[in-house]
């Protein structure tokens, strides 16, 4: 049976000021619905080419015009898939299949800024959208007039440096490019939430966390569950980081029971803290082989960089990428021009227009950065063929899980067979290759989860702009056990110097990022075969392995991602126990080290 929806020809008309009672009554069916969503899709595509083509000369050619140019483009797309959104209410009654009720859905859950139907705020959004991005593309610390430092420079210095003065000096000049960000951010959070509100929203917050198929409120519950599973190996890093940064450093500097000062972590936001593997790693020597020095020894550039990490994905069974991608993709840093470097992964024109845009470095840390952009790029072909809407990540987790799965083969079995070391460590080293995942892995879990948790609560209203940057330390005390190291000036708008707040790009896909690609990671291995530990576990070369992986890419979202989740893994819920097992020998040791040490804070 078919339920109909009646639209009052009245109200139309009395707008018009035509006489109601000559217009007769205009019934929706499911195939209106269904030529909605179509014609939708086709508009919306027509749309998002010219746009996605602007916003790529913005971001690797940041000047005043191509923002214009940019921020124009992309206000025509959301400005028109805001109206569409807001349509599609009208088939809310209307019985419909479940394919298209999904379409309709996913047209209000996708808009992650969406524009109000006012003119001049949709342009002020897009327009602050650019500008925003410009400011963080664009900044630069300066020491003096004639000594400037651009962020790739001091994220090098951050990882590198060891004296603590000169860490904190970088540490608080990046964050100078923040203050003036504040009031447009503020201004932003303003209208999308306008605009949430007209598509039936309270604000934006209630779309970032209803996307899931699944309530809001039992998502966020998802997320402490899954939280609670990693938690005590997080705890257990922490303390002993924290203990030997006070070896290092002094326990004046690193006091042994308070959250440990961010600048000393080896990364600009303390994120991920793989770059101190040098002060914390074990006493006893071990063989950990440092992949940075083997590049460099076996003279891998950027591009070699890259092949190396295309031949991974060849090796599964993957179509090499398009000769376009050479020549369009941005690998390195232009000396002449600000541009975007915070890496990123392109799909221009869902055929095979596929593009990465970074500024590498010849590190073993953006290796992996290689592989994670190169895995978004294979997503994005895998799912070309799917209707418009159903072309994106089952959750937005997946897409930033597949590249990260793939590196995690990245193994000393693995470096050696493409000549990158001539031995592999045998089992009595492996507590030091995994303290050097852990550091980059485990530490970033509670750093994933804590951006958004500060987000959502901007959006509802339920922090303000005058507790903006309290707000943001309390969550990052709380989570992840890492402080301010000085007191923050009162104009201090310390979220803004992480690229995703001014980006606006959601940031919860990354915490589940990290659960899924153990949990991808684990299955594969199983079904490539490899009967030894997880941790040691290379798929490299294991057609059947792509084959699983690529089965799930296809489906894009077109189902559920509960279903994608079970066509590779046979279960329906995101589960952090890879984690344990994967992690499972450095638990054990780093809870002796801990044994007499006063944890927590
Ligand atoms: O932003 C990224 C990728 C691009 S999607 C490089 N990541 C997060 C970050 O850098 O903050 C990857 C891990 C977390
Ligand atoms: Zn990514």
């Amino acid at each position: 049976m078919q339920l109909k929806r009646r639209i009052s020809a009245m109200l139309i008309s009395a707008a018009l000021g035509v006489n109601a009672v000559a217009h007769a009554e205009q019934t929706l069916t499911a195939q209106d619905a269904k030529n909605f969503v179509d014609n939708a899709q086709q508009e919306i595509e027509k749309l998002q080419y010219p746009a996605a083509q602007a916003a790529w000369v913005y971001s690797t050619y940041i000047n005043q015009d191509s923002a214009a140019v940019a921020a124009y483009l992309e206000e025509r797309l959301m400005s028109r898939a805001a109206e569409i959104a807001k349509e599609s209410a009208k088939f809310n009654d209307v019985e419909v299949d479940a394919d298209t009720r999904r379409k309709l859905d996913l047209m209000r859950y996708g808009l992650t800024m969406p524009a109000p139907a006012d003119a001049k705020a949709s342009e002020r959004l897009s327009a602050i959208g650019a500008e925003l991005q410009g400011m963080y593309g664009s900044g630069k610390y300066c020491r003096s007039e004639d000594e400037c430092f651009r962020l790739t420079n001091m994220s090098n210095m951050m990882a590198n440096e060891r004296d603590h003065e000169l860490l904190l000096e970088i540490w608080k000049g990046w964050r100078d490019v923040a203050p003036p960000m504040k009031s447009l951010y503020t201004e932003q959070v303003k209208i999308a939430n306008s605009g949430a509100k007209e598509l039936g929203f309270d604000d934006v917050s209630q779309i970032w966390r209803g996307g899931y198929d699944m309530p809001a409120d039992d998502f966020a519950n998802e997320l402490d569950r899954l939280w609670g599973q990693v938690k005590p190996l997080y705890n257990a890093l922490h303390c002993h980081v924290r203990a030997e940064l006070g070896e290092q450093y002094g326990t004046d500097v690193v006091p042994q029971d308070k959250p440990i000062p961010a600048h000393l972590l080896g990364n600009m936001w303390a994120q991920s803290w793989g770059n101190i593997y040098d002060i914390v790693k074990p006493e006893e020597k071990l063989d950990v082989i440092d992949v940075t020095k083997a590049l460099e020894t076996h003279g891998y550039d950027e591009i070699k960089m890259v092949k190396q990490a295309e031949s991974f994905f060849s090796s599964l069974g993957f179509a090499p990428l398009p000769e376009t991608f050479w020549e369009r993709s941005q690998f390195k840093q232009p000396a002449d021009r600000d541009v975007v470097c915070h890496a990123s992964a392109w799909d221009l024109d869902d055929k095979d227009d596929l593009r990465i845009k970074m500024c590498i470095q010849k590190t073993g840390e953006e290796f992996g950065v290689i592989h994670h952009e190169l895995g978004h790029n294979y997503y994005q072909r895998a799912y070309k063929d799917q209707p418009l809407l159903y072309r994106g990540s089952a959750n937005d987790g997946f897409h930033e899980a597949i590249g990260d799965t793939i590196a995690l083969s990245i193994t000393p079995k693995y470096l050696k067979q493409i000549g990158l070391t001539d031995t592999i460590p045998d089992e009595s080293n492996d507590v030091g290759m995994l303290l050097k995942m852990a550091l980059d892995k485990i530490a970033f879990v509670p750093f994933g989860l804590l951006v958004d948790q500060w987000r959502w609560r901007v959006f509802s209203g339920e922090i303000t702009p005058e507790n903006y940057n309290t707000a943001w330390w309390e969550l990052r005390e709380k989570y992840q056990g890492v402080m301010a190291p000085v007191a923050r000036p009162s104009d201090a708008f310390d979220p803004g110097a992480k690229y995703h707040v001014p980006g606006n790009t959601p940031y919860t896909r990354y915490f589940l990022a990290h659960i899924l690609q153990f949990q991808f990671h684990r299955e594969l291995c199983k079904i490539a075969g490899d009967k030894g530990p997880i941790h040691r576990c290379s798929i490299y070369g294991s057609e059947k392995a792509g084959k699983a992986l690529n089965e799930m890419l296809e489906m894009g979202k077109s189902k559920p991602w509960q279903e994608a989740l079970a066509t590779l893994t046979g279960k329906e819920q995101m589960d952090a126990t890879a984690i344990m097992d994967y992690f499972a020998p450095l638990k054990t040791w780093l809870d002796k080290q801990n044994q007499n040490r006063q944890c927590g804070w």
